[in-house]
């Protein structure tokens, strides 16, 4: 079939290098990499192999220089692959087969030599000489998947290979957690005879992320773990920076920047380096991104200098392996995927550690737009290790977790041991982590009012809703039937009249009314809302929400007090 013809199946991944040859003769040396995105041409007619223009080229197989071979190499410098759009049935399928079980392009992936090149736009600060100290300690690269794509696995395998001094990388232990993809079986234990430093662990069954990563320390001797996800690219000099702030401190948890591989063209865009973000989290226990915060930003006298951050993104990190089992590893209760993150990210903090991020390191990431691979069925494991965390870790401030999930805790397994380490180690009070490390955040507790917020008017069953998504910011707020179950529902009233979801804020500039990131200054973002009126009045314009007669759009009217349909119930009321 022509298919096959056009695009060798993973299967065929371990081939001998003779048939690549055949396929594709030397002609006319390298191709050089034009600065403009590659348009891959696509393959006309049946499944002839010339080569040449117009030819859609097969995927690199590793472990040899594309370029050397004079193969025409795409994705180089971190560029773009941009796949034609008039691409043919045959091809296009393919193309979609690829999202379908990768959630990202893993043909434009197949394009890409195992070895690209990346560019490196360090700051000098990192490079200068005698930065870091010279006796690093070894680290054991811990790499976990569960049916990753070959091309995008041994990518990321390669860049660790390619781009670390050799002495420090102990073994690449590859944690298989159970994947079935056909690539994924013995063709990776032929593949990695050839690189002794790749060792493989398989799970028995599918185990999750969280014990994936267990048993890959298990087996770990270097006395540095360091995490990768399975779909990522170190640059050049990624890893001294972090090991060398382990070295001089074996309680420092270190991350590294993280950049963008977008899903679709496989393009590398480097995050600035002065431009670096720390972690945070919302109520809903969701990882989210931050400006360094001014106080931070004082400590240090190069923007490349490490910086302190309340939480980690959770797949990128390097740890001092004592410490780690000293911090009880990860809660083996955890499933799936999600929350570990956070777990280790309080217990670092509150358990004396300090958690980092490292701008002189950079690695990329793959960030998909869904999650490609089967989860359970009949639980919610996020929920799950969500209680957990949170019944272990954040005392009474658990509870404005649960008001999210509508205090529906469920079955979240015996969380005893879990709780007896943190007594053991004697950590420090939830209270004292968000006080010191993260005063940032907003905390509910100091809400005036809180929970739905239902419009009185025309039935009285409609209530505020928020655009789902953090990228909806800028969109209009919405209306929805009241449903009770939190979520997009539920809203803080702060003490400065800010209408609250976490960090968005409602705010009215004289068109719609929006979601936008919280300033703090009153302004658009102020609103009156007066208990005994139940009128939400605004700031900068004096004017009403409300909303219209077929209960699906926020208006701004002059305030009139006999309108139930300007009137609205918060939930929740402290009236103080
Ligand atoms: O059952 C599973 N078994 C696995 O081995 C599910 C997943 N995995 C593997 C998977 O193949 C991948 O290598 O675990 C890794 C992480 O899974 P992803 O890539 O689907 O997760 P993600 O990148 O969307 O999620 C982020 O949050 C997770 C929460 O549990 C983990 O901490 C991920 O490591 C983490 N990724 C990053 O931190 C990269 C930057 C993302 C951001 C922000
Ligand atoms: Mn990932």
């Amino acid at each position: 079939p022509i298919a096959a013809a056009q695009r060798r199946l993973p299967e065929d991944l371990d081939a001998d290098n003779r048939l690549l040859d055949d396929e594709f003769p030397l002609e006319g040396g390298v191709e050089q990499q034009p600065a403009a995105p590659v348009i891959v041409q696509q393959q006309a007619g049946a499944a002839g192999l010339q080569n040449g223009e117009g030819v859609l080229p097969q995927p690199n197989r590793g472990g040899v220089n594309d370029e050397e071979r004079g193969r025409k190499v795409y994705g180089e410098m971190g560029k773009p692959v941009v796949l034609p759009a008039n691409l043919t049935a045959d091809v296009k399928k393919l193309v979609d087969e690829g999202w379908k079980n990768n959630a990202f392009n893993q043909y434009a992936s197949d394009l890409i030599s195992l070895h690209r090149t990346l560019p490196d736009p360090r700051d000098e600060w990192c490079k200068k000489p005698g930065r870091y100290l010279d006796n690093l300690p070894q680290t054991s690269v811990i790499v976990c998947f569960h049916n990753e794509a070959w091309s995008v696995l041994l990518r990321t395998v390669h860049s660790i290979l390619d781009r670390s001094p050799e002495h420090l990388i102990r073994e690449i232990i590859l944690v298989d957690d159970f994947s079935d993809m056909p690539h994924l079986k013995t063709q990776l234990e032929e593949y990695s005879e050839n690189y002794p430093k790749i060792k493989i662990v398989r799970a028995k069954k599918r185990e999750g992320l969280i014990r994936a990563r267990l048993m890959g320390a298990r087996y770990a001797s270097a006395p540095v773990l360091t995490y990768l996800d399975s779909h990522c690219e170190c640059t050049e000099g990624w890893l001294e920076p972090l090991l060398d702030r382990i070295a001089r401190e074996a309680s420092t948890v270190v991350c590294p920047v993280i950049d963008v591989i977008d899903d679709s063209t496989l393009e590398f865009h480097y995050r600035d380096a002065g431009g670096v973000n720390v972690g945070g989290f919302d109520w809903n226990l969701q990882f989210n991104w931050h400006v360094v915060p001014d106080k931070e930003k004082k400590r240090h006298k190069n923007a490349a200098e490490p910086v302190w951050s309340p939480t980690m993104a959770g797949g990128l990190f390097a740890i001092d392996k004592k410490f780690f089992e000293r911090l009880g590893t990860y809660d083996s209760g955890f499933d799936i995927w999600g929350g570990e993150n956070l777990e280790l990210s309080f217990k670092t903090w509150m358990c004396g550690g300090t958690l980092e991020i490292v701008p002189c390191s950079h690695v990329g990431h793959i960030f998909r737009k869904r999650s490609p691979y089967k989860w359970r069925t009949g639980v919610n494991v996020l929920k799950k290790n969500s209680i957990r965390l949170a019944e272990v870790w954040m005392d009474d401030y658990a509870k404005y977790y649960y008001e999210r999930i509508g205090n529906d805790l469920g079955d979240y397994g015996d969380i005893t041991s879990r709780k007896d380490l943190r007594r053991k180690l004697k950590c420090k009070s939830f209270k004292w982590y968000l006080e010191n490390i993260y005063p940032e955040l907003f905390i509910p507790g100091d809400a005036v009012a809180s929970g739905e917020v239902r419009n009185l008017g025309y039935g009285n069953k409609t209530c505020l809703d928020s655009p789902a998504r953090k990228t909806d910011l800028n969109k209009p707020a919405g209306l929805y039937p009241c449903h009770k179950m939190g979520g997009n529902q539920y809203w803080m009233l702060s003490k400065i009249g800010e209408i609250r979801r976490d960090e968005s804020c409602l705010d009215y500039a004289g068109n719609d009314v929006i979601l936008y990131p919280c300033h703090g200054s009153k302004g658009n973002q102020y609103w009156n809302y007066d208990h005994k009126t139940k009128q939400l009045r605004h700031g900068s314009s004096r004017k009403c929400l409300t909303i219209n007669s077929s209960k699906d759009k926020l208006l701004m009217e002059e305030c009139d007090l006999m309108l139930p349909k300007q009137m609205w119930q918060f939930e929740n009321f402290n009236a103080t």
